[in-house]
């Protein structure tokens, strides 16, 4: 899954895009690089991101998911948490909604996904971005997140999700510190008790900074360490800047198992 960050606060790829062109453009590299999704997002959900109005979000997103539509068979993923932009962006063509509430910001959120037939991301994440850093104080992160992942998932479901439509996502950096970050990323396979495919956002975040620094260089090479560890440990899905480094990830790991299957 290759990153569209249409937002001009975005933690490392913000305000790269003077016109829907220049997007769709970028999106269709992406594509011609190995990427299978494209993840198109017009909010910022940076800890102590501002909330971005709906009519912004719409303006941000809907040209760009639109004009891919057009000139794409790729598969769109539209990141918000709210109904209405999820809306606006499957009417303008997108696939997937990819919500970092787990639908839990927006009432109308998972109902809407199952009458539009979309599938349908699921992110754990203790709070909103304004209060995150006073949130995440885990007993166990694993059991915690599957806890809460468990709980969306019934939601979905019962929302009319069908399950087949729906993956879900340990939420990386989302009111969560360093070692936590690292626990997860260690135990991801536990999450396959839940049952759905997994996606995991660990692209350029604080915990790959935390490790190998601020160079870009060594943060881009950190990024291919971690996703590659994260495909290796059960990831389905990984969602990543650099869509060369997520591609030879994931088909080096499917060719270890192929080496010993
Ligand atoms: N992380 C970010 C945004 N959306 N969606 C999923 N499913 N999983 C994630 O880990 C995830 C996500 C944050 O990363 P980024 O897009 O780099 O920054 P920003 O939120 O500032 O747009």
């Amino acid at each position: 899954m290759g990153i569209l960050n249409v937002t001009p606060d975005s933690f490392s790829d913000g305000g790269r895009f003077g016109s829907v062109g220049d997007a769709v453009e970028e999106a269709r590299r992406m594509v011609d690089r190995g990427a299978d999704i494209i993840d198109v997002g017009g909010e910022s959900t940076r800890p102590g991101a501002a909330i971005v109005p709906l009519d912004e979000e719409v303006r941000r997103v809907v040209p760009v998911v639109e004009e891919l539509r057009r000139r794409t068979d790729t598969v769109i993923s539209i990141d918000t948490t709210k109904a209405e932009v999820a809306r606006r962006a499957v009417d303008a063509g997108a696939d997937i909604v990819n919500d970092v509430s787990g639908g839990s910001f927006d009432d109308a959120m998972l109902p809407l996904c199952a009458e539009l037939g979309v599938g349908v991301v699921l992110m754990h994440t203790p709070g909103r971005p304004d209060e995150m850093d006073r949130l995440g104080r885990y007993d166990d992160v694993v059991h915690e997140v599957t806890s809460f992942l468990l709980r969306r998932c019934a939601a979905a479901r019962a929302a009319g999700v069908p399950a087949t439509h729906i993956a879900v996502d340990p939420g990386f950096g989302f009111g969560k510190d360093v070692a936590t970050n690292f626990a997860l990323l260690a135990r991801l396979g536990e999450l396959d008790t839940l049952g759905y495919p997994v996606l995991v956002g660990v692209s350029r975040k604080r915990m790959i900074r935390h490790i190998v620094g601020d160079d870009d260089d060594a943060v881009e090479h950190g990024t291919t360490a971690a996703g590659f560890a994260a495909v290796a440990n059960g990831a389905d899905i990984i969602r990543v800047h650099d869509v060369v480094a997520g591609r030879a990830c994931a088909d080096t790991v499917a060719a270890l198992r192929r080496a010993v299957s």
